[in-house]
């Protein structure tokens, strides 16, 4: 991984540097605010400063040059950063991720004092346990560590039971890899030191706290193996938890106008979850903060009510609404429709909420979005509330996989605390997130996903 610090005289400034040099797939790890320092800092601007990283084969794939570096290029790497340069984020995470700095400290205690202790049921540290592709819950502090979001025992009939199997097995195959050669190297001096095995514990509990699938806990893990082995410091750990998981969250997709007008963006997911007061968020936030030509089109008319809310928003923000009563009339008429709507740059689609497991109308969702997308520039989006429970979220995706490509949003962050199916649906679909929700206020409650605050806050901070 190439991480590289960049500034600017602006955001805007840093951030062409970063794509200049790192190209499109570089993931912006924190933005800062540089103030001037010392005598005439007062007639001084501020600067940006932008710390950008990519994986070493993203930076060959789309920037290797054998052509003699610009001086403009070299000028732009202000520094190399190391572990120990992105400290800034270390300190944050030292304090969000408390726990881990208390049972360290709380180890030290102990090897300074000479009178043994009985350690207390709450900070004692389980002997780090041989994992033979187990589940290594059991090892991992149990008194601190919440019950999981589903279990084997809750599934009851025989089909989802099966479903259950084939996903556990699925998970328990990508254990082995990270946590059998961690303990092959038991004794070798580069193994992993007691310190770490500590840090592995917590991080553990601090993710599964958050519901983080052991999966993906795991696929971090297995990615900062070799800091594991190497490293004896605490923010080189953090430091690397840190930007591995930033990494994997990547960069968040917006709606942008694309070059052929206008682009059209479906939102498709199940019932309830915020799709028509997410399109109303969205729609006023290009209309009135952007200035862009904004139309809506409702597909929803299986309940009156549902074309009326789009309507109200509609007429609230003084942009064109168009309602498609039926999926016959829809392939005949969205054609001629949204030509009506062409001067616009982008048209949203509210489409009916359903059931994933309800066919009929699945099958309509597709067809709508396979017959616009033959004629124009589209884009999907899946609306997912943070509330659902891992398995829906799983088996919702695995219905909607089938027949597109999407985005995700996530609404209803105001009321959970566990954003960890944010980590895993990004890392299960291996689509693009986008935006969260966070209230029912229509145009304020909404946001483009921050991965850097995202994993702040699943690594227990703020
Ligand atoms: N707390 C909270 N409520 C939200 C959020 N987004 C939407 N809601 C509420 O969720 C409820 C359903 O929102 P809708 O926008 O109608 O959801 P929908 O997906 O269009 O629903 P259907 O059309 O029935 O499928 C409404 O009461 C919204 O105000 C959010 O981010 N947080
Ligand atoms: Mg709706």
């Amino acid at each position: 991984m190439t991480i590289n610090k960049y500034t600017g005289k602006n955001e805007e400034e840093a951030m062409s540097k970063v794509r200049a040099e790192l190209g499109n797939a570089a993931v912006i790890m924190n933005v800062k605010v540089v103030k001037p320092k010392g005598l005439g800092s007062l007639f001084k601007k501020s600067t940006y400063e932008v710390t950008a990283a990519v994986e070493d084969e993203e930076v060959s794939k789309e920037t290797l040059d054998f052509s003699v570096p610009s001086q403009q290029n070299a000028q732009t790497i202000e520094k190399k950063v190391t572990f120990d340069a992105v400290a800034d984020d270390a300190i944050i995470l030292k304090n969000a991720f408390s726990a881990v700095n208390e049972v360290l400290e709380k180890q030290e205690e102990d090897v300074m004092t000479t009178t043994p202790k009985t350690p207390k049921i709450t900070t004692e540290i389980p002997e780090f346990e041989p994992l033979s592709g187990s589940v290594p819950r059991a090892n991992i502090l149990e008194p601190t560590y919440s019950k999981p979001t589903y279990s084997k025992q809750m599934v009851n009939n025989s089909q989802e039971k099966a479903q259950w199997n084939e996903k556990e097995e699925n998970i328990e195959s990508t254990r082995e890899p990270v946590i059998a050669p961690i303990e092959a190297k038991k004794d070798d001096r580069s193994s992993i030191n007691n310190d770490n095995h500590t840090f592995v514990k917590m991080l553990y509990n601090v993710l599964l706290d958050n519901e983080v699938q052991e999966k993906y806990i795991n696929n971090v893990l297995e990615d900062m193996d070799k800091v594991l082995r190497t490293s004896h410091s605490i923010d080189n750990l953090l430091s690397s938890v840190y930007q591995k998981m930033v990494l994997k969250l990547g960069t968040p997709t917006k709606i942008v106008p694309g070059e052929k007008k206008p682009k059209v963006v479906f939102f498709i997911g199940p019932t309830g979850v915020g799709k028509t007061t997410t399109i109303a968020k969205i729609a006023s936030k290009y209309k009135v903060e952007e200035g862009k030509k904004v139309g809506l089109i409702t597909a929803d008319t299986y309940r009156m009510a549902a074309a009326n809310q789009l309507q109200t928003y509609a007429n609230i923000l003084g942009v064109p609404l168009n309602v498609i009563y039926s999926a016959e009339e829809l392939l005949d008429t969205v054609k001629s429709q949204v030509r009506e709507y062409q001067d616009l740059d982008v048209i949203l689609v509210d489409t009916i909420g359903f059931s994933h497991r309800n066919e009929e109308q699945r099958a309509d969702t597709k067809k709508l979005i396979t017959t616009l997308s033959d004629f124009y520039e589209s884009e999907v989006y899946l609306v997912l509330s943070a509330t659902t429970k891992h398995k829906d979220l799983i088996d919702i995706a695995d219905s909607y996989m089938e027949f597109t490509d999407f985005n995700l949003i996530f609404t209803k962050l105001d009321e959970t605390n566990c954003i960890g199916n944010i980590f895993n649906l990004k890392l299960y679909t291996g689509a693009s997130l986008s935006y969260i929700t966070t209230g029912q206020n229509v145009p304020d409650d909404i946001e483009i996903v921050n991965a850097q605050k995202l994993v702040k806050q699943l690594l227990g901070g703020n």
